[in-house]
């Protein structure tokens, strides 16, 4: 977890250094309908491949042990998705990772951590032209984890 956190942390600090040096760029906060969670994690992905890019939260927060929600991106404004397959699988204390496990072009996910506060889990969903689909995988439950997909035999997935 703290190396994720530091890796994200270093990865935005090396991406903002020209940003830093360009006085013409400017961050402004805007408002959303975001759900606010703590213990959470997100992560980013054109999951619709229109181009933009779409996101995934995690955490605990309003009336719930756990959340797992999908937002999608319309026109810069982030609108839930309900009826996916993560929906009562409210994680918290977890890691939320979108890759192209199985290299269709599409970005499926992998989603770990504490459900509801009850038990660990660890979940591959396949991403089938944005709807998601739930493939067991014999992957060890873990809470409190970080996730790391990468192409360890160099087969380009
Ligand atoms: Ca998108
Ligand atoms: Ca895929
Ligand atoms: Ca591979």
């Amino acid at each position: 977890m703290y190396y994720c956190s530091m890796k994200k942390l270093i990865i935005i600090f090396l991406l903002s250094i020209p940003l830093i040096s360009n006085s013409q760029v400017t961050f402004t906060e805007i408002p959303t309908s975001i759900l606010e969670v703590k213990s959470s994690s997100i992560d980013f992905s054109d999951i619709d491949s229109d181009g933009d890019q779409d996101l995934l939260i995690t955490g605990s927060g309003g009336s719930s042990w756990g959340n797992t929600v999908l937002y999608e991106n319309i026109s810069g404004i982030f609108y839930p998705i309900s009826g996916t397959p993560f929906d009562s699988v409210g994680v918290s204390n977890g890691y939320v990772v979108f890759g192209d496990v199985d290299n269709d072009g599409d970005e499926d996910l992998l989603l770990a951590g504490d459900s509801m506060g009850q038990n660990t889990i660890t979940k591959l969903y396949i991403n089938d032209g944005g709807d998601f689909y739930l493939r067991p995988t014999p992957i060890f439950a873990a809470g409190n984890a970080c996730i790391v997909l990468s192409d360890m035999d160099n087969d380009n997935y």
